[in-house]
């Protein structure tokens, strides 16, 4: 069965009375006839039949022609093929005890939620078609029986199939000409460029425009797409309406996004938006997700504007807001944080009602085989680990396909879970179209080569159809041409294209630069004493833990005293105003309802209830449609910073934190940092508000738990992209979050948050820094010295050990100033604070304090600016260059720590001050 052509294959099936039907057939159980004709069935011969029918229903994929290459596959797949799946024999009728003179016999069909009956023949030849054709469907993996079953009905016809006129055949025919003539117009007028062409998965064209429009008719009114670089040129222009011209001109080196601002991407990586019109008035909105080169790093990225709008659209069932993700097979199941996206799928935090994910399959990756490239049998096993149905499509059948991605999207309405369509073509040419691709593949190439194109294949079967004649099919190439080559024309015109789209919808009142005016961030105080009293109201009848209800009663006094704001407290109270003034906040992280320090507690839990009862005191504060979402994630760092990036793209007005457990785990999102965070708005113009709280502080931990990398975020500093904040406290965390919100521009903000300060004596404010004032860049000493001979500049939770010594030797002449943000640099404040220096003014020592080793932490972003703007060079004072961020050893962190703040107050070592 794995053996022919699969194009001789189709061209047989228009030879049969039932021609091009392999998909339409008709019900062959309802044809059986009257069941009283039939004779009674043998039990024992029936259950063989039940077996079989279900071995067709499980297996019956491994043995579809799906491959447009035949019987080609790799030699070690073959081997696994014939390891794990026998010799090829399960659906044979004797591996059931049963033979060829048992075809004429009548059985019940094995269906148990109908009862029909049928002739052997008949039932082999229907569960032939259905299960071996040009489709597979993998499902057998999925518990839910009602699931399994509504599939099964789905496939096997009981559930009626929509008729189809002949036009939708054209129009699919229309696409793919359209898909491959695109390529090959490019080809033939960029020779050389790079274009990471479609050319052998041409049907992906057809498919997505189908999956636009069915997807529009029922309930669905906005689709967010990832995709990668396979075909994006043309899914831009052929799916989603982005004029030919303005990719031309970018072919042509017209491309200018300088022009606008930021470095913008190659054209394969931008992103699009367009509305798609549906039928009946109905329009689609679909935008497609800008990218990375970073394979599959988009995907939580989409997953994360798909729930942001899906909020921003109200809809609550998921049902209007559809992801789609379209992946290469190498990609699927070489990239691991696939595995966590449908880890996520389902989660309440992270669910988006089901993603459709295309893999447009060539059978290989740049020039690795499948089989050196997965462990697995298909590129899409990976996606088994949920209950999600796999359908591999032969793309030489767009008929096929294209049933694949309605039972997909069906499923997808249906049950709000994930679906896989594997589209099984071809790379007809290299990687990239320089790229020589009989090097590695020479037999797999011998036989593309001599592959026709399924514009072809199908044109072919449409002509014989009488549906689509070759000479209507060829008018329609050449004048596609035509408008080719005026959109060729028209780029010539296009000088200093930028590729941007400008800022609308919700978006538009909002700023692209920053500012250092921020806004008055205090809340008045009458109204933050009634946040703070709803804080600490307890429900009725319900029990707090012991320590919980010391936690409540010191806030309590605090407030009452109006001293003693803790950190976390003064998270809650800005959390709390903001929601009060109708601002949304989303919170997720690992364990970040509780705080991995045990000092959040964002959620309480009512020990004396025997069923769980929880209590979030900030959702009670919630005005308008604001709400508070706190959730505490999957232990995954690069899906959930990339989700929670995705989701503060898709909208302005919510305010979205992600906290790491300790910061140094972050460097497992380093991709989302590096490719879309500090970088997004550069390259595609797409503007972030999130907060990345890094737990960040050295405090003997060891080499881990001690460092989130500043060094690593300070070095992806430039044009104003983000904002990098080392706070020391409470009143900076409170205004450094509402002002996050409150100003007028959105750009990412990285706080390098505090462990043990958390529970600090003196890392305290009083209540009344928080009703007044704002956000304050540089913090001079509270106890300023009348003379002053050293300055010691530091930033975090440094400056509480600094005093603390500087207490303890009386070191008068030492002036303390805390850098509270790192970047965007304040020198104007800075500068401001630090006065005048130099022998007139007394002040001959400048030092920079830092807890990170020397090639660590801020000092080698800080050494060349502190001296630009002092006219002064700078000491270093903190621990010596190290390959590991920490010591192991507690005993030699404490020396550490120690040396570094004597070097810092130019303490002796005799205890004396230089
Ligand atoms: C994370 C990552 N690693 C490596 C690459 C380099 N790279 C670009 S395309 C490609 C092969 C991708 O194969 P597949 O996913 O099957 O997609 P195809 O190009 O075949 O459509 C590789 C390795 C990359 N872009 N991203």
């Amino acid at each position: 069965m794995l053996s022919g052509s699969n194009a001789a294959w189709l061209e047989n099936l228009l030879d049969d009375s039932d021609a091009g039907t392999a998909l339409e057939w008709k019900g062959l159980l309802e044809s059986a006839g009257p069941a009283e004709t039939l004779q009674p069935v043998s039990k024992e011969k029936q259950h063989k039949v039940n077996a079989l029918v279900e071995a067709y229903r499980n297996l019956g994929h491994l043995y579809a022609h799906i491959n447009p290459l035949g019987s080609y596959m790799p030699p070690n797949l073959r081997y696994a093929w014939v390891t794990q799946h026998g010799i090829g024999k399960e659906l044979d009728l004797q591996t059931f005890g049963l033979c060829e003179s048992d075809l004429g016999e009548t059985f019940d069909t094995p269906l148990d939620f109908e009862s029909t009956r049928a002739s052997l023949g008949e039932i082999v030849e229907k569960m032939a078609q259905v299960y071996t054709g040009h489709m597979g469907c993998e499902f057998q993996h999925i518990r839910n029986r009602s699931m399994r079953h509504w599939l099964i009905r789905q496939l096997e016809g009981r559930e009626k199939l929509k008729t189809r006129e002949d036009d939708e055949y054209r129009r699919w025919q229309r696409d793919i000409i359209r898909a491959e003539e695109f390529e090959s117009f490019v080809h033939s007028r960029f020779t050389g460029q790079k274009r990471f062409s479609l050319e052998g998965t041409d049907v992906l064209i057809p498919a997505l425009r189908y999956l636009f429009t069915e997807a529009g008719r029922r309930s669905v009114r906005d689709i967010v797409i990832g995709m990668a670089h396979r075909g994006r040129l043309n899914v831009l222009t052929n799916a989603m309406k982005k004029p030919a011209a303005e990719i031309f001109a970018m072919f042509d080196g017209n491309y200018e996004p300088h022009t606008y601002g930021g470095s913008g991407d190659v054209k394969y990586h931008q992103g699009q938006s367009t509305d798609f019109e549906v039928g009946d008035g109905r329009i689609v909105h679909i935008s497609l997700v800008s990218n990375p080169s970073h394979l599959e790093a988009a995907d939580p990225v989409v997953q994360g504007k798909a729930r942001g709008t899906q909020r921003l659209k109200k809809d609550s069932t998921r049902k209007k807001v559809l992801p789609v993700l379209i992946h290469g097979d190498a990609a699927f199941s070489g990239q691991g944080i696939v595995a966590e996206i449908f880890n996520m799928s389902q989660l309440r935090g992270y669910r988006t009602g089901g993603t459709i994910h295309i893999v447009v399959n060539n059978q290989i990756g740049f020039t690795t085989a499948s089989s050196d490239s997965r462990s697995t049998f298909f590129a899409t096993d990976i996606a088994k680990v949920m209950p999600v149905p796999v359908f591999h499509a032969n793309g030489d059948n767009p008929e096929a396909v294209i049933r694949s991605v309605e039972l997909a999207l069906r499923w997808r309405q249906k049950f709000g879970q994930d679906v896989v369509v594997d589209i099984i073509g071809y790379r007809r040419l290299g990687h990239n179209e320089a790229d020589e691709p009989s090097f590695t593949h020479p037999i797999m190439y011998n036989l593309i080569r001599n592959h026709s194109s399924v514009s072809k294949i199908y044109g072919k079967i449409l002509d014989k159809r009488k549906t689509f004649s070759k000479e209507d099919q060829e008018a329609f190439r050449q004048s596609y041409l035509e408008e080719l080559k005026e959109a060729r024309e028209k780029a010539r015109g296009l000088i200093n294209y930028h590729g941007f789209e400008s800022l609308t919808g919700d978006w538009s009142g909002v700023k692209r630069d920053y500012s250092f005016n921020f806004p008055v961030t205090g809340v008045e105080d009458e109204n933050l004493k009634i946040i703070a009293g709803k804080l600490l109201e307890v429900p009725e009848n319900f029990k707090l833990h012991p320590k919980l209800e010391r936690f409540v009663r010191n806030r309590t006094k605090a407030v009452d005293t109006g001293t003693g704001i803790d950190w976390s407290f003064a998270e809650s109270l800005a959390f709390g105003s903001l929601l009060a003034e109708g601002h949304s906040v989303r919170l997720s992280g690992e364990d970040c309802g509780r705080g991995t320090f045990s000092q959040r507690h964002a959620v309480w839990w009512d020990v004396s209830s025997e069923t769980p009862r929880q209590h979030t005191p900030l959702s009670s504060l919630v005005a308008g449609k604001a709400r508070f979402s706190v959730y505490d994630s999957p232990l995954s760092e690069y899906s959930i910073l990339g989700f929670e990036y995705g989701y503060s793209i898709a909208q302005p007005e919510i305010l979205v934190l992600w906290e790491a457990q300790f910061g140094d785990f972050a460097n497992g999102a380093q991709v989302i940092v590096d490719q879309f965070i500090s970088s997004g708005e550069s390259k595609w113009a797409r503007l972030s508000g999130m907060v990345l709280l890094l737990p960040h502080g050295y405090e003997g931990q060891g080499p881990e738990h001690s460092n989130a990398y500043m060094e690593r975020y300070l070095s992806l500093c430039a044009e104003e992209n983000m904002q990098i904040v080392n706070l020391t406290t409470p009143a900076q965390y409170f205004h450094v979050l509402r002002k996050q919100q409150i100003q007028n521009f959105r750009k990412p903000l990285v706080i390098f948050s505090p462990k043990s300060l958390l529970r600090h004596p003196e890392a305290r404010s009083e209540f009344s820094e928080l009703t007044a004032g704002r956000f304050q860049t540089v913090l001079d000493d509270p106890e300023t010295p009348d003379k002053v001979e050293r300055i010691v500049l530091c930033s975090g939770h440094l400056w509480y050990d600094l005093i603390a010594r500087r207490r303890e030797i009386d070191a008068t002449r030492t002036r303390i100033i805390r850098l509270e943000q790192l970047y965007p640099f304040p020198e104007s404040s800075l500068k401001r604070i630090i006065g005048d220096i130099g022998d007139t003014t007394g002040v001959t020592d400048l030092i920079w304090a830092q807890e990170e080793p020397e090639n660590r932490g801020a000092w080698s972003f800080l050494a060349l600016k502190l001296e630009q703007i002092t006219g002064e060079s700078w000491i270093y004072a903190g621990r010596a260059a190290s390959a590991s961020p920490a010591t192991g050893s507690h005993e030699e962190h404490e020396e550490e720590k120690k040396n570094l703040i004597n070097l810092a107050l130019g303490i002796n070592p005799d205890g004396r001050t230089e």
